[in-house]
């Protein structure tokens, strides 16, 4: 299940957060990542616990974070964030998470969250069609599943 940025959401995710411990991570949205290439999610790979939240950073303009088809467990909530728009999401349910920037997925901006140690929805997710550059710069993070 997934809470954007509400007020209620965040109080509501500080409680979960005091009560479990779970960790909040921050995914920065780069025009250009550590290695210079344009348009990255910073860490493009990362692996977290079931309980644990994401908060995608604004570090650059133009970019948001939303949820790619078919590359998210069955039953889980898609999401969508707005242009330049912070959002933070709890990650109750384990698996793979692929996700994208709208305009930018072509041009490889793309990244995953593995949560826990599920990957039952990988070979699933490894089927999902995606565009341009975003198939190669998937497949390299793909790759990095169950590696970390
Ligand atoms: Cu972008």
């Amino acid at each position: 299940m997934f809470r954007s940025t509400t007020l209620l959401a965040a109080v509501f995710s500080t409680v979960i957060w005091s009560a479990a411990y779970a960790a909040e991570h921050e995914v920065r949205m780069l025009n250009k990542g550590p290695e210079g290439q344009p348009m990255q999610f910073d860490p493009a790979f990362l692996k977290i616990a079931p309980g644990d939240s994401v908060k995608f950073v604004a570090t650059d303009k133009g970019h948001n974070s939303e949820s790619i088809l078919g590359m998210i467990p069955e039953g889980v909530d898609t999401w969508k964030g707005k242009m330049n728009e912070e959002i933070t999401l709890t990650f109750d349910v384990e698996g793979i998470y692929g996700y994208k920037c709208t305009p930018h997925f072509g041009m490889g901006m793309v990244g995953i969250v593995q949560v826990g140690e599920n990957t039952d929805n990988l070979d699933a997710a490894k089927t999902a069609k995606l565009p341009g550059k975003a198939k190669s710069r998937m497949a390299e993070l793909i790759a990095q599943v169950g590696a970390n």
